[in-house]
């Protein structure tokens, strides 16, 4: 590990120091070093489109709209491939919530994504791309006998 000096003015620091109490984290360098890894992982998720990612995706719907619910089963089940599985919550007497855990092709997973967002009468739809391993040509290597982690930035 390799030591890095930050230099912050008073107010930024305040506001860090915040962040650092309020998610909990052990240390400043802790806090740092998510930070660090969620920047790279963006980056590399916006420059290897063809790579493979794990994903979340979460969504708002009326399921009192009979075409919708029926849509949004048949966009799943057209996607079984990248579909994990599916948890889905009652919110009230109207508001379903879904949460969908995807896998599979960057490009794919977000073109689903995005057929969801697109469907008439869905909201709030989110979706946390996050890199698998070995998904990009960079060479992520692990030394001999360390069993490869589910994630990147597995902590
Ligand atoms: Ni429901």
């Amino acid at each position: 590990m390799q030591r890095v000096t930050v230099s912050l003015d008073e107010d930024e620091t305040a506001a860090f120091d915040a962040i650092v109490v309020e998610q909990g984290y052990a240390s400043r360098s802790e806090a740092i070093r998510d930070l660090v890894r969620r920047a790279v992982d963006a980056r590399r998720l916006t420059s290897t489109i063809d790579g493979a990612c794990v994903a979340n995706l979460s969504y708002v719907y009326d399921h009192h709209l009979p075409t919708l619910v029926r849509r949004l089963t048949e966009l799943q089940h057209a996607n079984h491939d990248l579909v994990v599985a599916t948890t889905h919550v009652h919110l009230d007497h109207d508001n379903c919530l879904e949460s969908t855990m995807l896998k599979g092709p960057v490009a794919a997973v977000r073109a689903l994504a995005d057929g969801i967002e697109a469907t008439g009468g869905v909201r709030y739809t989110t979706l946390n791309l996050i890199s698998a391993p070995g998904s990009t040509s960079s060479g992520h290597k692990h030394s001999p006998g360390h069993t490869q982690p589910l994630l990147p930035n597995d902590r």
